[in-house]
């Protein structure tokens, strides 16, 4: 099934991004650092222009520290970007990102003359949880599925920094359909435009590619099965997910599945690496809070 979603509120929000970015200093734009390829959208590239744009890749608590590292070194060969790797959720990995807003805007960030941040991306990435963190209070909407924010808003840190929150912005034409599936898999797509058992075939068989162990210890104690059915089919069976006659309802079984692996059941799991064979120039290595690993064990 070819996915697809884009919303009608998008295209508006696209154009109030399009405007708001004009009276904007410092682009922030929120990926996913599971997926971090597959949840950038090209149009803040091509609106930010020469805009500096710092790149979060959120979520980092759920994602594999090493092919975060890699995606870091990555993105700083990219002009005008700084990359940082953070959880919104936690207060003082986020605190970096307004020193690095002030750093970038070295003429704004005095009274009456605040620094002006927009905080953009794909829905579900946490881009209004990050604002709540910043600001200290519930201060924009959020919430665990795609599209809960449908219309900008401005929120005065009150530091000498003002913060957009925007819609997340997908695209209309969903060419890249692997892309389309890491998102779906990630929960940046409306369960509408979806059909969960797929996605659970994919979201299984990538698992089953790059990370055999965690499958096998949370739900295959006697060895990995021979296909992404299979491994749904003993993972549904483990989460409870039955229909009539002691069956396996498959599309239950892939929603709980991807229910389990966004939540970190799994570990610290990325679905997308940096293209191989990169040639990484030598430059300043990313600095200890951005590659700082959180100290909580794995769930
Ligand atoms: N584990 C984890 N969850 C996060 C993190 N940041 C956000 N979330 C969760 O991700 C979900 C989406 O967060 P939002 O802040 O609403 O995302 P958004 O980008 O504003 O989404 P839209 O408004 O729909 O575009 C919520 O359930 C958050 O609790 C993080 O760093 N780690
Ligand atoms: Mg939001």
């Amino acid at each position: 099934m070819t996915i697809r979603w884009y919303p009608g509120h998008m295209g508006k929000a696209k154009e109030q991004i399009a405007d708001l970015i004009k009276k904007t200093d410092v682009i922030i734009e929120v990926l996913d650092a599971r997926l971090p390829d597959a949840s950038s959208n090209h149009l803040f590239a091509e609106l930010r222009r020469n805009k500096p744009c710092i790149k979060v890749l959120n979520k980092n608590d759920l994602a594999d520290p090493a092919i975060t590292r890699a995606w870091v070194r990555h993105f700083q060969q990219q002009a005008g970007v700084r990359p940082l790797p953070l959880s919104a959720k936690q207060h003082r990995e986020t605190s970096q990102l307004l020193k690095l807003c002030r750093t970038l805007a070295p003429h704004r960030g005095r009274p009456g003359l605040p620094v002006r941040a927009m905080v953009v991306g794909i829905p579900n990435v946490g881009k209004s949880t990050l604002i709540n963190t910043l600001a200290g209070r519930n201060v924009a909407k959020s919430g665990d599925r795609p599209a809960v924010t449908v219309t900008p808003q401005l929120i005065d840190l009150k530091n000498g920094i003002v913060l957009s929150d925007t819609p997340g912005l997908l695209w209309p034409d969903m060419e890249d359909q692997t892309g389309a599936y890491r998102l779906a898999a990630s929960g940046a797509i409306g369960d509408s435009a979806l059909d969960y058992a797929n996605v659970g075939l994919f979201a299984a068989a990538y698992l089953m590619e790059h990370y055999p162990d965690r499958l096998v210890e949370r739900y295959v104690p006697d060895g990995l099965p021979g296909s992404p059915a299979e491994l749904l089919e003993a993972s549904g069976r483990r989460l409870g997910c039955l229909a009539g006659g002691g069956v396996v309802d498959l599309n239950r079984a892939a929603e709980a599945f991807l229910r389990e692996m966004r939540a970190g059941k799994l570990g610290r799991i990325s679905l997308e690496e940096p293209p191989k064979g990169e040639t990484v120039p030598v430059c300043d290595p990313p600095s200890p809070t951005e590659i700082r690993q959180p100290k909580e064990p794995l769930p």
